[in-house]
């Protein structure tokens, strides 16, 4: 077997606060086990990670509490750092970007393609607040709605009413930070070429895609960007916290955080190679195109780490000195979510991982994960499931059957493994079965299945306790004493191989599983074949998995705000409520851009005996020819508004793709124009 050269990388969580279940479902806890299998099965593999530390998401935060943004990094970067280690992540390295190592790496990356001249520079206006003598990213402005007078409007979207607007539009401007009126001036930023790298992205992915199989997931998000045309990116940012730009006239400004921080996977790995004294180590993986390198992400992510990341070291490669690898696979996660409702830290809904543990064990909370990872949709923490998946799969039937097992050989066989006597038909079997599960759970795990993975793992255990009640070891003991051995054995045998394949998934109790049966996880390759020699001493069992009581998970469901429990009853709509939308069928006969914006289109559409207008804002989705004769729903009872001094009657119906892409929803031809959904 040829062993890869492999690296991991987990997104780089901001350092702005705690870690909690969701990110663990997301990036964390698929990398672990597929990381922990691969050195497992022998592959030369790093795991890399970091916090991110700089952008304005670290700033907001800091102003929130009023404190320098070194106040929150220090506090959260450690924080995470032992959170993570308590839950068994199994990192080589977790660094942050706001180490030295970073800063130089991010502005040599930047300074090679300015001076390459792949940069464009660019003027445009944005807000400033002359009172604390800065611009203002989008998310520091807010003001008046104009158009339904909401007051906390954004500054080019209004969350109450959906309308999008031209910054200039917003009426009463204030800055977050001071709250003074902002005002436009002209700045300029350098601007990556994306759009140049199309071509190469498209086949890259196409490539990549066709030879190791990207999920759907992945793929259709990439297409989407595809569609729309890839366009230049500013990546500079006027702000002060940050890796300051390396060119002489740029004070004030810093590269775009999503710029460098793509960028500290290859730092961590420098940092790593100075703490193994080993200076070339992250050349030997980076610097190899063969490099097998798989980004595990959240959903919201994914052009970063499949556009973005790609294009930035093309750029680097053509440059000519040395050659990265790029991402052989991005296998994206979508959400996890908590009892039924999107985790908020300012809301209290979730759980801390750090909290959780200071609770329950890690083991139980990778069981609980693992098997309901979000890799195809979204998925639920519902703390009644994971006390069933404690009490009813982790002590039902793999800690039971363990100590079922354990029990019968110390008390019938001095705690030795018996010898395997004359095999029957079931106990052919039963080795034919653990002889072939760890290439099964390897073959899913190799995909990125890790969640079915996880579960088909506990079905080994099953079968461990149906041959073990089929072949009535109570009753042989007594019968047939050499009988009972061979399938005792056999259980032993079944035990082995589960805490080689659970190994990644549950290191803690692995270990203490391989403590009681005297041995050691050998290699992935080896397993499933008998490892356990006839009078090996075996070690007094441990209950592994204890039963949680109900007591204390009611105590966390009460925990949780009551406010946003009956928040969410009143979430919950009768069906006369339902019914007073109008739902109904249309065929856009027209469409065209509105002039000035460009978010905007303006359609015509057809109802049964009614053409009616309607502005739409999917213009960055969508050319207006594209749109033609295609039937959409829309709300028809909406009350008429106006959007940039156009009426419109009516709302198109569309999904939100996580990246923010909008897509119409689309009937068939054969519905008359009219019909009402309902
Ligand atoms: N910090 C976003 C996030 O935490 C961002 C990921 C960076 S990966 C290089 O979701
Ligand atoms: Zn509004």
């Amino acid at each position: 077997m040829v062993k890869e050269k492999i690296i991991v990388t987990s997104a780089l969580p901001y350092a702005n606060g705690n870690i909690h279940l969701g990110h663990l479902s997301g990036a964390y806890l698929p990398a672990d086990i597929y990381v922990r299998y691969k050195r497992f099965n022998g592959d030369d593999i790093i795991y890399i990670c970091g916090s991110d530390e700089h952008g304005v998401p670290i700033t907001i935060s800091a102003d929130k509490e009023k404190v320098s943004p070194q106040v929150i990094i220090d506090r959260y970067h450690e924080a995470n750092k032992k959170a993570f280690e308590r839950f068994g992540m199994s990192f080589d390295n977790y660094s942050r970007t706001s180490l030295p190592i970073h800063h130089e790496t991010a502005k040599e990356f930047f300074l090679n393609f300015y001076n390459r001249g792949l940069f464009v520079e660019r003027k445009s206006l944005q807000f400033f607040d002359e009172k604390a003598n800065m611009f203002l990213p989008d998310r520091y402005v807010e003001g008046t709605c104009p158009r339904c007078g909401n007051e906390e409007a954004r500054s080019d979207e209004c969350e109450n009413c959906g309308s999008l607007y031209d910054p200039s539009e917003l009426l009463n401007p204030k800055s977050k930070i001071t709250g003074a009126t902002p005002t436009l001036k002209e700045t300029s930023h350098y601007y990556f070429p994306l759009g140049k790298y199309q071509p190469a992205l498209e086949k890259y992915v196409d490539e990549m895609n066709k030879k190791y199989g990207w999920k759907d997931n992945v793929l259709q998000y990439c297409r989407g960007w595809f569609k729309d045309g890839l366009k230049e990116r500013a990546i500079t940012r006027d702000l002060d916290w940050g890796i300051k730009v390396p060119v002489d006239g740029a004070e004030g400004k810093v590269i775009y955080v999503w710029f460098e921080a793509v960028l500290g996977y290859i730092s961590s790995t420098k940092e790593l190679s100075q703490i193994k004294n080993d200076p070339d180590l992250w050349k030997r993986y980076w610097l190899d195109p063969d490099t097998k390198y798989i980004a595990f992400i959240g959903k919201d992510n994914v052009v970063f780490h499949t556009l973005i990341f790609p294009a930035i070291l093309m750029a680097w490669n053509e440059g000519g000195k040395e050659q990265y690898c790029l991402p052989q696979n991005v296998p994206a996660n979508e959400f996890l979510n908590f009892e039924g409702k999107k985790f908020s830290k300012s809301r209290n809904w979730g759980i801390d991982v750090d909290e959780f543990l200071n609770l329950f064990p890690a083991d139980l909370l990778r069981y609980a994960l693992g098997a309901n990872l979000p890799e195809t949709r979204d998925t639920d923490f519902y703390w009644k499931e994971f006390q069933m998946r404690n009490n009813s799969e982790l002590a039902d039937i793999l800690g039971n059957f363990i100590n079922r097992t354990f029990t019968f050989v110390f008390k019938h066989f001095d705690g030795k493994v018996p010898a395997l006597g004359k095999l029957e038909k079931i106990d052919e079997d039963m080795l034919k079965e653990i002889s072939e599960y760890p290439k099964r759970i390897a073959d899913l795990f190799e995909k990125y299945k890790i969640r079915d993975g996880v579960n088909e793992i506990m079905n080994l255990a099953r079968e461990g306790n149906k041959y073990f009640n089929d072949t009535e070891p109570w009753k042989t003991v007594k019968s047939d004493k050499e009988r009972c051995g061979t399938t005792l054995n056999i259980c032993l045998q079944t035990i082995y191989t589960l805490a080689e394949l659970f190994y990644p998934v549950l290191p803690f109790s692995m270990e203490k599983l391989f403590k009681m049966l005297n041995s050691k996880p050998v290699d992935w390759k080896e397993s499933g074949k008998p490892q356990l020699a006839e009078g090996h001493k075996l070690n007094a069992a441990e209950i592994l998995f204890p039963k949680i009581e109900d007591e204390k998970i009611e105590a966390q469901i009460n925990k949780l705000p009551k406010s946003e429990i009956e928040a969410g009853k009143n979430d919950l709509i009768s069906y006369d409520d339902f019914m007073k939308t109008q739902l109904r069928v249309a065929e856009i006969i027209e469409a065209e851009k509105v002039p000035k914006s460009d978010k905007l289109l303006k359609l015509k559409v057809k109802l049964e005996n009614e053409e009616r207008q309607i502005i739409a804002g999917i213009a960055k989705h969508y050319k207006p020819e594209e749109l033609i004769n295609k039937k959409v729903v829309i709300v028809a009872n909406l009350q008429p508004a106006k959007l940039m001094g156009l009426e419109s009657k009516g709302m198109i119906l569309a999904v939100e793709n996580a990246d923010g892409t909008l897509q119409v929803l689309n009937v068939s031809e054969s519905v008359k124009n009219g019909t009402r959904v309902k």
